[in-house]
């Protein structure tokens, strides 16, 4: 394998350790595939909501999490933002443990001068009028779609096909579930342009892409259930989302650096990821 990309920063959520459905072996191949100096772990990273019921950690979680703690040991800054489904750790917010930060939420300042919220996004909750369409269809649904996935990846494996994500390409025909991202998006963007911040870094919704309004830039990482995506800045401060193999899936649109230089962009700007 090549020698590992630099990577200023990369930012990871909805990790969801704990579950069958977390997809440890990819997040682990991106892993080697960069060398990040400063990594966000933003949020649902340890599904303890669904470790109630039921936890798993299989070996390639467990190499995951070593792995995680060997890169704060090299150096590496680890930030872990809790999420909603590992809420708990909220408690230790402002800590330490094995090297790794816990916080709320933070403003990461990029190698251009930019400054981002970063956030899980749980908190937008309240704004989205519209469930979540995992809760709108029952979280019973959510697991039935997350099974056929791990089967049709099974068997995708088996004809040595890579990984194709079933989740992502329903929720891709789901009006209900184009129009809770939408929202969440707007929340967000909000949020960031409220506290005179230049853009919001957060996961939570398990759709990554950027959008751009108003001069604000919104990015959302993805996940390691269903897309397998990260959000990566390039030594220059260029953001990127980046997949398991460390391809650029999407580049940041370029209208948040236009105000900085007074031109004042309207109008919005969307960039998603090529399907896969
Ligand atoms: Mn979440």
């Amino acid at each position: 394998m090549p020698n590992p990309m630099p990577v200023r920063t990369l930012f990871v959520s909805d990790v969801h350790l704990g579950t069958r459905d977390c997809q440890a072996e990819l997040l682990a191949s991106l892993l080697r595939r960069v060398r990040p100096e400063r990594l966000y772990l933003v949020g649902d990273i340890v599904d303890l909501i669904a470790m109630r019921k039921r936890a798993v950690l299989p070996q390639a979680q467990q190499r995951l999490v070593a792995r995680l703690l060997r890169l704060a040991r090299g150096g590496c800054e680890i930030i872990y933002i809790p999420g909603n489904h590992d809420a708990a750790f909220r408690r230790l917010c402002g800590l330490k443990v094995h090297r790794v930060r816990i916080e709320h939420r933070m403003v990461h300042a990029t190698a251009d001068g930019r400054r981002l919220l970063v956030s899980h996004g749980d908190e937008f909750d309240t704004h989205v009028r519209i469930a979540p369409w995992m809760l709108a269809l029952g979280d019973g649904m959510h697991q039935f779609v997350l099974a056929l996935n791990r089967w049709c990846n099974r068997g995708r494996r088996l004809l040595g096909m890579p990984y194709w994500s079933l989740a992502a390409a329903l929720k891709r025909r789901s009006g209900a579930a184009q129009r809770y991202v939408a929202q969440f998006e707007q929340a967000a963007l909000h949020q960031a342009a409220r506290e005179g911040l230049d853009g919001y870094v957060g996961g939570h919704i398990h759709k990554a892409g950027f959008r751009a309004r108003d001069g604000v830039l919104y990015c959302n990482d993805g996940d390691w259930v269903e897309h397998c995506t990260a959000l990566m800045e390039a030594p220059s401060g260029r953001l990127q989302l980046i997949d398991w193999r460390g391809e650029v899936i999407a580049v940041e649109p370029l209208v948040a650096r236009e105000r900085q230089a007074g031109e004042g962009v309207r109008g919005t700007v969307e960039v998603s990821p090529e399907p896969q």
